[in-house]
């Protein structure tokens, strides 16, 4: 028994924590067995090094230490958690994965992409997602939507070339490999978001149930 992995990504703000839940509801309904999670974090360990990452701090932190960090709260995440529930079989709902990591890492530190591949490979192995979604919304939007949340996190500090380089690799990905990818208009209002959402469930469903 193999389980699906499904992960959510996009911009800020775009919206996936709060359609994570909206879609994972909707697969309950259907009798599917789900698993929400996010990255960074999902374990305490892991959720730890999330800490790590999102704080502001006087040191500025090497952009190789981020993507390290990165990786070893996912090593963490695989081990204690992703792997094993899709080993029972379970739909693994991911708020971002590795994509993130080539989206911010990569487009907005500027780090090689080819040094990003060998640590996914080295701490994944053949492990991919089955299906990402996607939330994509120009930029602005996004950071209007997070500084009307309050303080912002060592990421939400960036500006906006970071977070157009950001939105730009999730695009360039997703029309690399579209078999993997869908992408959902987030700068709609939440209803008509979910109604799209409702509209693939359909296609997601028959996934899960192999
Ligand atoms: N990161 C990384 O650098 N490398 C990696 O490999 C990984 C992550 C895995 C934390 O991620 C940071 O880690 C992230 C990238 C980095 N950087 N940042 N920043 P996160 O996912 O926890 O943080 P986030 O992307 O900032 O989450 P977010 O801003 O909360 O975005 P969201 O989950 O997509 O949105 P939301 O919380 O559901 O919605 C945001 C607000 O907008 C909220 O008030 C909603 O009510 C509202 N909203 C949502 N949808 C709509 C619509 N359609 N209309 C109007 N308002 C809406």
């Amino acid at each position: 028994m193999s389980g699906l992995f499904i992960t959510l990504e996009g911009p800020e703000g775009a919206g996936k924590s709060t359609n994570r839940e909206f879609l994972a509801e909707r697969l309950r309904a259907q009798g599917v067995e789900v698993l929400l999670t996010r990255e960074p974090g999902g374990t305490p360990l892991a959720e730890r090094i999330r800490e790590l990452l999102l704080a502001p701090s006087d040191e500025p932190m090497a952009a190789d230490t981020e993507l390290l960090l990165v990786f070893a709260a996912r090593a963490q995440h695989l081990a204690q958690v992703i792997r094993p529930a899709l080993a029972r079989g379970c739909v693994v709902l991911c708020d971002r994965f590795t994509d993130a990591t080539y989206a911010y890492q990569g487009g907005g530190r500027g780090l090689s992409e080819v040094r990003i591949a060998v640590l996914e490979r080295f701490v994944q192995g053949d492990l991919r997602p089955d299906l990402t979604l996607v939330f994509d919304l120009p930029v602005e939007v996004g950071l209007a939507r997070a500084a009307a949340r309050g303080r912002l996190d060592r990421f939400e500090q960036e500006g906006r070339a970071f977070f157009e380089a950001v939105r730009q690799t999730y695009l360039r990905r997703a029309s690399e490999e579209p078999q993997r990818y869908r992408i959902l208009n987030a700068a709609q209002s939440l209803s008509q978001v979910q109604q799209d959402l409702d509209a693939m469930l359909a296609q997601i469903v028959e996934l899960c149930r192999g």
